[in-house]
């Protein structure tokens, strides 16, 4: 069984993880109506992993006996001034998700709950990933700045990206 003040603060990370969902398929959503369905691609993908990664905190809450409440999700932002500054939100959204992550570490520590904790090393290993790619996203769209033709080059790379199902639950994804 797991301590309702974990199971709560889980809750509330499925909220923030679907949250990363809706702002990223928002963002794709923007992409595409910029005719820039390759960026919008990488996002699809991102949407579906941030999918995945809320299923981890629900099928572990439902696993430790707990009860799994939905929380109401904001309406993300629907503009961006360019792609640059949306990947610029991406990444910060990502460092911000890294602090939840670690204020969960620091929880599951003080309640002694081992099991928790397992559970949120993948977290910690996935978030050092996320912002990663989110940081050479930026860094790629300010190499290339205004150039037209750049823009269309870093489209067609990220447009290769796909979704990797997990395959079990110790997997949330590329
Ligand atoms: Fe779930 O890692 Fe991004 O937000």
């Amino acid at each position: 069984m797991i301590k309702k003040e974990v199971s709560s603060a889980f809750n509330k990370q499925i909220q923030h993880e679907l949250y990363s969902a809706y702002l990223y398929l928002s963002m794709a959503a923007w992409m595409h109506s910029k005719g820039l369905d390759g960026m919008a691609q990488w996002l699809r993908v991102q949407t579906m992993e941030e999918m995945a990664h809320a299923m981890k905190f629900f099928d572990h809450i439902i696993e430790r006996d707990a009860t799994v409440e939905l929380l109401e999700i904001e309406k993300p932002p629907t503009t961006w001034e360019s792609p640059l500054e949306a990947f610029k939100a991406a990444l910060g959204h990502e460092q911000f998700i890294t602090g939840k992550i670690n204020d969960l570490v620091t929880l599951s520590n003080k309640e002694s709950d081992y099991a928790s904790n397992s559970m949120l090393q993948w977290f910690i290993d996935e978030q050092v990933e996320e912002e990663s790619t989110a940081s050479k996203n930026v860094q790629m769209l300010e190499m290339v700045g205004d150039s037209g033709n750049g823009l269309m080059m870093v489209d067609r790379d990220l447009g290769a990206r796909a979704f990797k199902m997990p395959s079990s639950k110790d997997e949330g994804g590329e």
